[in-house]
C-alpha cells in the first residue's frame, strides 16, 4: 500500500539545486553541502494530483486506526490541579476564610506560581467580603472566569502560512517532547492536507533520528536526516532547499536538547538560525519551544534561557496527561505572554490539541461548573 508515495519523482524535482554555501564561519562544519551524505528517506510526489491521491489514502489510513479521542477533562483528571481542586471543594463545601486558604496553597502546589495564586485569591477574598458570592459553586465561576482571563491572551494558534515553505524550527531541552511533538504535527499538518517535509537536526544522539523518522514513515512525510554526529546547521539547511524545490507548504526542523555544554547548544541553534536567513531572511517562521508540563517551575527557566538566547515565538507545553500540576500554563502566561499554540495530552498522534483555554480550565475544574471538557 502506497506504493506510490514511495517512488522518485522526476529528476528535475529531486536535484537540489546548487545550494549557496551556508558559509557559516563556524569551524564545525563537516562537509560543503554539495558533497554531504544525503537522505531523504521517503519523496514526496510533486504534482498536485499526486499530492491529492496521497491525501486520501492518509486521511483514511491513521484514522481508522486511531482509538477515539479522549476529551480535555479525561485527559487532565490526574493532574496535581484537578485533583487537588476536586478534593478542596470536596472538604470545603462552605465558603470560609480556610477554604480560601486551602485555595491558594492548592494553586500554588499546582505549579500556578505564588504571585498569580495570590492574586487570585486576594481578589476573591476581597469580592466574598462584599458578598458577592452566595456559596462556593459562585466562587467557582468567579475563580474560572479569571482563570481562562490569564489564558486568554495567549490562546493563539499557530497559523501556518506564506512563505511557502512556513519553517517551524522546535527547540527545547532534552526529553520534553520535542521529536515527538513534531511527530504529532505533521499528522495533524498532513490531516489539514498540507504538504510536510522534516529535518533530523538533532544529529547529537542517533536515536533521535530514528524517532523521527519512523514517525515519518507513520504519516507519510518525508525526513531528510544525515549521520548522527552531522552538523545540525547543513541537516536544516538541505532540508528548506529541498522543501523549497519542492514547493512544500511546511518544514519542520527537530534540534538537539542537549550538546556538550549549554552554550554549545544556544550556539549550535543560533547558527541554525543564521544559515536558515541565508536561503529565506523569514525563516524561521516559527520558533517553538518545547516544555514539559511535569518539570513544574524548572520550565520558567528553560523558556527564560531559550527566549534570551535565540527568540521563541510559540510554546507547546507537553504531558500535561498524567501527573503533570498544569498550573505551569498559568504561570507561563503571566511571565511571558508568548502564544501556547499547543499542548500535549498524551503520548499518540491524535494527542497534540491547539490550546484551547476553555476546554483546559473547565478540565482542571471540578465537574459542576466545566464538564464540557
Ligand atoms: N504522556 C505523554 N508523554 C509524552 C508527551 N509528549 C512526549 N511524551 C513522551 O516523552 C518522552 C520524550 O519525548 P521525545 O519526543 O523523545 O523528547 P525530546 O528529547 O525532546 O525529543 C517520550 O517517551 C514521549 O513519548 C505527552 O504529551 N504526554
Ligand atoms: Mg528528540
Amino acid at each position: 500500500m502506497l506504493k506510490f508515495w514511495k517512488k522518485k519523482p522526476a529528476p528535475d524535482a529531486t536535484t537540489p539545486t546548487a545550494p549557496a554555501t551556508p558559509a557559516d564561519d563556524g569551524a564545525a562544519t563537516a562537509l560543503p553541502l554539495e558533497q554531504a551524505p544525503f537522505e531523504t528517506e521517503a519523496l514526496l510526489p510533486s504534482t498536485p494530483a499526486a499530492i491529492a491521491m496521497v491525501e486520501d489514502v492518509v486521511a483514511e489510513a491513521p484514522g481508522s486506526a486511531e482509538a477515539p479521542r479522549r476529551s480535555w477533562r479525561e485527559r487532565l483528571a490526574g493532574s496535581g490541579f484537578a485533583r487537588g481542586l476536586a478534593g478542596l471543594f470536596v472538604r470545603h463545601p462552605k465558603l470560609d476564610d480556610a477554604f480560601l486558604d486551602e485555595l491558594e496553597t492548592c494553586l500554588i502546589t499546582a505549579d500556578v506560581g505564588i504571585a498569580t495564586a495570590t492574586e487570585i485569591v486576594d481578589d476573591l477574598r476581597q469580592r466574598a467580603g462584599k458578598r458577592e458570592f452566595a456559596d462556593v459553586a459562585a466562587l467557582l465561576a468567579a475563580l474560572r472566569h479569571d482563570l481562562l482571563q490569564r489564558l486568554a491572551p495567549v490562546a493563539r494558534p499557530l497559523e501556518v502560512a506564506t512563505p511557502q515553505p512556513f519553517v517551524i524550527l522546535v527547540v527545547g531541552v532534552n526529553g520534553v517532547g520535542k521529536t515527538t511533538t513534531i511527530g504529532k504535527l505533521a499528522h495533524r499538518l498532513r490531516g489539514e492536507g498540507r504538504s510536510v517535509l522534516l529535518a533530523a537536526g538533532d544529529t547529537f544522539r542517533a536515536a533521535a533520528v530514528e524517532q523521527l523518522q519512523s514517525w515519518g514513515r507513520r504519516n507519510d512525510v518525508a525526513v531528510v536526516a544525515q549521520g548522527s554526529g552531522a552538523d545540525s546547521a547543513s541537516v536544516i539547511f538541505d532540508a528548506l532547499q529541498t522543501a523549497r524545490s519542492r514547493q512544500l507548504d511546511v518544514l519542520i526542523a527537530d534540534t538537539a536538547g542537549r550538546l556538550h555544554t549549554q552554550a554549545g547548544l544556544m550556539d549550535e541553534l543560533a547558527k541554525i538560525r543564521r544559515v536558515l536567513a541565508k536561503l529565506d531572511p523569514s525563516a524561521p517562521h516559527e520558533v517553538l519551544l518545547v516544555l514539559d508540563g511535569t518539570t513544574g517551575q524548572n520550565a520558567l527557566s528553560q523558556a527564560r534561557q531559550f527566549k534570551a538566547a535565540i527568540g521563541v515565538t510559540g510554546l507547546v507545553v507537553t504531558k500535561l496527561d498524567g501527573t503533570a500540576k498544569g498550573g505551569i500554563v498559568f504561570a507561563l502566561a503571566r511571565e511571558f505572554g508568548l502564544p501556547l499554540r499547543y499542548v500535549g495530552l498524551g503520548e499518540q498522534a491524535q494527542d497534540l490539541r491547539v490550546f484551547d483555554a476553555a476546554a483546559f480550565v473547565d478540565g482542571l475544574l471540578p465537574d459542576d461548573l466545566g464538564g464540557k471538557g
